[in-house]
């Protein structure tokens, strides 16, 4: 069993309640932060290595020193709780079953930040969550821990917990702080980013749920232990949210640094592929990121073993590589079609696409129906370069991340499953079965 951060006390029955989680220690963070200067709280954060768990992996302190305090404007911490890729579910399984962390951490994360109005902004369709989390922070106004004058220390904070319509885009993070704003969720461009002109053009931190409970650990302990957890820049822990086709699909916290083999083939873990059936393609963050065909999964292109980190994840660029991105882990074992796959990913990205930028709003649409086309097996060979040439035309020239999240996946699945797209082509009558397609010897 590897070291515990998040989970460490999620299985304790009844710590839901603020009651048995401040019977396990909980704010004890809180306490601890209150007497220190915030800045010193910033370091400790920066000395952690602790990186964004939302996607991108930008170092949690080094983003929090970028907020102007001496300006006098009011600054904001939101926290991102829009967990929306296709795959990931793993914020919604902290904030469901110990909200306390994520609320204790919002509290030491904005006296950092020297905030006194913070947001937790939630996705539409964890409404049952919304609810626990307005439960919970209740129960933290009624504890003191909230509201003015916290524990006498003369910080104020007020913690509101908003809850979006339902769209991908609002988890960008200037789409959100529109939404939040009470407007379209359309993102902004940056620079400037929202550490300088934010919500309601204040400076504004913008932290993933795991990001946020990660810090009462680092403060309880040091930012010094945190980072000999892990490996090199990868530091402390990670959630996954595993599905597809492994024995044991759900959420599992890890040092970073483990092998990838160990973490798909342990019985602690995903325990190997589901009927012993062989793997074929594995998504390791998120629909968002490159597919790895088989034989890059646990060795990288280098025949390195590949590990659990940023690093070895994105080993060899988007040609051999992936990336970490939210921890929405996806096996695909040989009954998967990659080309329904795709498609399906394709119309999720159309669907999503807030319309600002041509390239994101045309492109994702063209690229579904092409991809539908094959799969109905009415494509051309000619198909697949176009597809090409749409993917390579979005990435980079659109205003947000999600244009690129668009073509990525589609660009993997073509290099690396092209047989399978000419399979379709080629045999239309061999694919009638859509659901279920395994791949010629
Ligand atoms: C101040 C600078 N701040 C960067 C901040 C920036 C942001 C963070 C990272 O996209 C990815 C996306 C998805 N001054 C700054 C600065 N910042 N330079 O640092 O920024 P960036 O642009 O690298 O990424 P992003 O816009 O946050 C996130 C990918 O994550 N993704 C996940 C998506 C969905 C979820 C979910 O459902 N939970 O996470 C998966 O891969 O595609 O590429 O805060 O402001 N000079
Ligand atoms: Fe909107 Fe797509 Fe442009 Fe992002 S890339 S701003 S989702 S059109």
């Amino acid at each position: 069993m590897g070291q515990k951060i998040l989970f460490e006390k999620i299985h304790i029955p009844g710590i839901k309640t603020y009651d048995v989680y401040r019977e396990n220690g909980g704010y004890a963070s809180v306490e601890k932060a209150l007497k220190m200067n915030p800045d010193d709280i910033t370091e400790e954060v920066k000395t952690s290595g602790l990186r964004g768990r939302g996607g991108a992996g930008f170092p949690v302190g080094l983003k929090w020193s970028f907020i102007d305090k001496k300006s006098g404007n009011p600054r904001h911490l939101v926290c991102n709780a829009d967990e929306s890729e296709p795959g990931t579910f793993k914020d919604r399984y902290l904030m469901e079953y110990i909200p306390h962390l994520l609320i204790e951490g919002m509290i030491t994360s904005s006296f950092a930040l020297g905030a006194n109005l913070s947001y937790i902004y939630i996705r539409g369709e964890y409404m049952w969550v919304f609810k626990t989390l307005e439960r919970a922070i209740k129960e933290a106004y009624a504890a003191g821990w909230l509201g003015k004058n916290i524990k006498g220390s003369g910080y104020d904070l007020d913690l509101h917990v908003h809850c979006g319509g339902g769209a991908y885009i609002c988890g960008e993070e200037t789409a959100l702080i529109e939404s939040l704003e009470g407007k379209r969720g359309n993102p902004r461009i940056k620079p400037p980013f929202p550490a300088v002109k934010g919500l309601w053009q204040n400076p504004t931190v913008v932290n993933n749920v795991e990001s946020i409970a990660s810090v009462p650990w680092i403060l309880l302990n040091s930012g010094e232990d945190y980072a000999k957890i892990g490996l090199g820049r990868s530091t402390g822990t990670k959630l996954f949210s595993v599905s597809g086709h492994v024995k044991k699909p759900g959420v599992y916290e890890i040092e970073m640094g483990m092998t990838v083999d160990e973490f798909m083939n342990s019985d602690e873990y995903c325990g190997g592929m589901i009927d012993d059936r062989p793997l074929k393609g594995l998504i390791p963050g998120g629909s968002s990121v490159p597919i790895l065909p088989q034989h890059l999964i646990f060795k990288t292109a280098n025949g390195e073993d590949r590990l659990m980190t940023y690093e070895s994840l994105a080993d060899g660029g988007f040609a051999t590589g992936s990336s970490l991105g939210s921890g929405g882990f996806i096996v695909y074992n040989d009954t998967a079609c990659i080309v329904r796959n795709t498609w399906n990913f394709s119309r999720f990205y159309h669907h999503e696409s807030c319309g600002q930028c041509s390239p994101c709003r045309e492109g994702t649409g063209w690229m579904e129906k092409i991809l539908w086309r094959i799969e109905n097996g009415q494509g051309t060979e000619e198909d697949i370069d176009v597809l090409w040439s749409i993917q390579a035309k979005i990435e980079g020239n659109t205003i947000c991340p999600l244009g690129d999240a668009a073509a990525w996946p589609v660009a993997a699945a073509i290099r690396h499953f092209r047989e399978e797209f000419e399979y379709h082509i080629r045999f239309p009558e061999k694919i009638k079965n859509r659901d279920h397609f395994v791949s010629e010897p």
